[in-house]
């Protein structure tokens, strides 16, 4: 009795981590420079700031958006496209 509730138990948990893994932890949403887990102006904000090498921080993994390896004036330019809706999908590579 005891050992089928653990079981049950260890399911759940189980079951919880994997449902919550691939939405918070690990997931990678493109654009979404400031971590904010939306992708809109304010994301556009910071990259400028950044590429304006203005010292903040942001998610450069997030920003580098043609995926070339680095985060510069080429990112901004795609993401405020995607924010225009000239762009539907990130990463764009072109
Ligand atoms: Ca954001
Ligand atoms: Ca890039």
């Amino acid at each position: 009795m005891v050992k089928s509730r653990k079981i049950s138990i260890l399911l759940a948990v189980a079951m919880l981590v994997s449902i919550m893994i691939p939405t918070t932890a690990f997931a990678k949403l493109y654009g979404d420079v400031n971590d904010d887990g939306k992708v809109n102006s304010t994301d556009a904000v910071a990259l400028k700031r950044y590429v304006l090498r203005s010292g903040i921080s942001i998610n450069t993994d997030n920003a580098d958006l043609n995926e070339d390896g680095r985060v510069n004036s080429t990112d901004l330019g795609i993401l405020k496209r995607y924010i225009l809706k000239e762009i539907d999908t990130l990463p764009y590579k072109n």
